[in-house]
């Protein structure tokens, strides 16, 4: 933001709520604050009811508001956060005479962009403010609340450390005729920046998190047709939502809906049933189904467990692993029903009523439990690396296996030096160490006004 300009926004959603909050960072706070507020000078960081009077002297509201100076506040600069009565005609009212004496209205995530140009806070924080506010479920929150608490920056930055030691030990041979050092001693750097790779690898791999907590855990419910799924997921929604007939093959579409079990938001999707077909539109059916199910973070087979046990296709099975699936014996309130631990022994198993219900807290507390012992889904203090960090982990990867390739062939190590030191540039990005307007245009436009 220029030099003195001060912006606004409405910083709690549009629409009519009991309060909502318009806030303020720029060097006219104090100046504005004086000005529009009743009652003299505001102590910094003690809220004070006042009368917000407009330009032309009428009161348009009263207000609670909190000055919070330069150095203490969330951007960095002045603030000035007005507690108003949840109107849109008040906050426009507001707003728009807050800009008619010389403030100008935030762009999307310029809040959270000034926090951190003024160094408030690291990149990787100020992306986690925005994953804290959309977050979905229990366990998403805990990694962006784990993530705006500097964890990934800390973490990076002790990685950067250990590179720029490596590039030392490294250099060491720039400054000394190569014959003078033992050649154990390069046993040392490429020891470490092989692990490094190792850990930077692994660090990347998290980024396949994001899908999970974002959009929710990919779950599929499969098996032979009139197991009952389309009755599980209407018993998961607590809604009609899947048509239930006793007509086997009534589900031909998938349906999908969000649901919640324990911390975790799983997209559950129905599918039609999977069975040995000859019809050739069901087969076509029965693949794209088994491509769901491939793609699936779980799946939930369910049988009926007053049937035989059903013989699936081969591929079918190679599609259910036991380390991301469980068997719902259904219909256990039938007379007729019985165990069926005989079929896929290998797999967890559960039983329940997709129609009378029995069985349904015992099915997702197992089901909890198997998300969490299979590392389906990231642990609550788990750090989760989003596509931009994965990018940025990859060339550091990429950097260094490029320098250990060139000290283990002995070539000049100044052009092992100047990976390592691409490495700790790309690594520096992830926390915001970088030059680039652009990019952090398209990173703070996803952010919400007033953020
Ligand atoms: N008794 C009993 N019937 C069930 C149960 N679950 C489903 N059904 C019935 O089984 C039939 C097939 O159910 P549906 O959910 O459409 O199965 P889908 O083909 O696997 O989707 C319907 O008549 C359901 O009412 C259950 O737990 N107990
Ligand atoms: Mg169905």
């Amino acid at each position: 933001m220029p030099f003195g300009e001060t912006i606004v926004a409405l910083a709690t959603p549009h629409g009519q709520s009991a309060l909502a909050i318009v806030r303020l960072s720029g060097l006219d706070c104090p100046r504005l604050a004086s000005e529009c507020l009743s009652g003299g000078k505001l102590e910094p960081r003690k809220t004070a009811f006042r009368d917000y009077l407009s330009l032309s002297g009428d009161k348009i509201d009263e207000v609670v508001a909190v000055f919070y100076e330069a150095g203490h506040s969330f951007t960095g600069e002045d603030c000035l956060e007005l507690n108003c009565h949840g109107n849109p005609l008040i906050i426009q009212r507001l707003i728009e005479d807050l800009r008619a004496r010389g403030c100008r209205l935030a762009e999307p995530g310029e809040f959270t962009r000034t926090a951190f140009l003024n160094d408030r806070m690291d990149l990787a924080q100020a992306e986690a403010v925005a994953d804290l506010i959309h977050a979905r479920s229990e366990r998403a929150l805990a990694v962006a609340r784990q993530q705006l608490a500097g964890a990934l920056g800390r973490r990076v930055e002790a990685d950067i450390d250990r590179l720029l030691r490596a590039q030392a030990a490294i250099e060491a041979y720039i400054d000394f005729p190569e014959e003078d050092l033992p050649p154990e001693d390069q046993s040392g750097p490429l020891q470490d920046l092989a692990t490094l790779s190792r850990e930077f690898g692994e660090l990347m791999q998290t980024s396949r998190y994001q899908s999970v907590l974002n959009d929710g855990l990919s779950t599929v419910i499969a098996g032979p047709p009139n197991a009952g799924k389309s009755s599980l997921l209407n018993l998961l929604v607590g809604d009609e939502r899947a048509i239930v007939s006793p007509e086997p093959g009534t589900t031909r579409d998938f349906i999908s809906e969000r649901i919640m079990a324990g911390p975790y938001a799983l997209k559950i999707t129905d599918t039609a049933g999977i069975h040995y077909v000859t019809d050739n539109i069901e087969a076509l059916g029965i693949r794209k189904t088994l491509e769901r199910l491939d793609a699936a973070d779980f799946v939930i087979l369910m049988v009926d467990s007053t049937l035989p046990s059903p013989t699936l296709p081969e591929d079918a099975l190679a599609c259910i692993p036991p380390e991301r699936s469980l068997v719902l014996e259904n219909k256990i309130d039938l007379p007729d029903s019985r165990r069926m631990d005989d079929f896929l022994p290998g797999h967890p198993h559960v039983r329940l009523s997709a129609l009378t219900g029995e069985g349904l807290d015992d099915f997702r507390a197992t089901l909890v439990k198997l998300l969490e012992t299979d590392d389906i889904v990231p642990g609550p203090d788990a750090l989760v690396v989003n596509a931009r960090h994965a990018d940025a982990l990859s060339r550091a990867c990429n950097a260094i296996d490029e320098a250990r390739a060139k000290l283990t062939k002995a070539e000049p190590v100044e052009l092992a030096a100047a990976d390592i030191r691409s490495a700790i540039e790309s690594l520096g990005e992830i926390v915001g160490k970088i030059d680039n307007e652009a990019m952090l245009d398209r990173l703070f436009s996803t952010f919400c006004i007033g953020k």
